[in-house]
């Protein structure tokens, strides 16, 4: 969905992630940041109307079309909003497993989902400040890193299909300082059949 941004709906009750994601942390993060991010990066490119026809995604996979006065606003802004929008569809009370050819990249790639998610919170434990961790398709298979505050994984010519917010906002209310729990708590969230969709859809499958 091109300009102007609108903020996707959750899909769920704020309250159906609980006990692991509380319904407070969800409403304030759906309800203001996310809401923030959209609002914002409308504005940055309210007078560029030479962007108003592409997805926030194809905004993000060319940087350089994005004029120099709007960069660092779109940067922040539209990676906010891109990341949030696949981060609440990769979660899920119920969990499940990969799909078929997920499973069989994650094996090549990583050797079992247990190796994966292990290697996902590592990475997104690891990220200081704020940011993000990431499973993403890349030219060459799989891969999992970090970025930092709203960067986002399109920036790199990568396609992000499971992201985890590492923002304090993300976890602070319920786990403090805890991050290594709340990315426990999050491993048991992950929405294995949206993220095979975005494997899929990310590989022409
Ligand atoms: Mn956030």
């Amino acid at each position: 969905m091109p300009y102007p941004f609108e903020l996707p709906d959750l899909g769920y009750d704020y309250d159906a992630l609980e006990p692991r994601i509380d319904a407070r942390t969800m409403e304030i993060h759906h309800g203001k940041h996310h809401a923030g991010y959209t609002s914002k990066l409308n504005a940055a490119l309210e007078g560029h109307p030479a962007l108003h026809g592409k997805s926030a995604e194809e905004i993000l996979r060319n940087m350089s079309a994005v004029p120099d006065a709007i960069r660092g606003a779109v940067q922040n802004n539209g990676g906010g909003y891109v990341n949030h929008t696949l981060f609440w569809q990769v979660m899920a009370p119920g969990g499940g497993a990969p799909s078929a050819a997920l499973a069989e990249a994650i094996g090549a790639a990583f050797g079992s989902v247990d190796d994966l998610t292990a290697k996902l919170k590592a990475a997104a434990g690891s990220r200081f400040g704020s940011g993000w961790g990431w499973l993403v398709v890349a030219a060459g298979g799989l891969q999992v890193y970090s970025t930092a505050n709203q960067d986002s994984p399109y920036m790199n010519g990568h396609t992000p299909i499971l992201g985890v917010d590492v923002w304090e906002h993300a976890y602070y209310l319920n786990y403090q300082n805890r991050r290594p729990d709340y990315l426990d708590a999050f491993g048991e969230l992950i929405n294995w059949s949206v993220v095979s969709a975005n494997y899929a859809r990310a590989t022409g499958g």
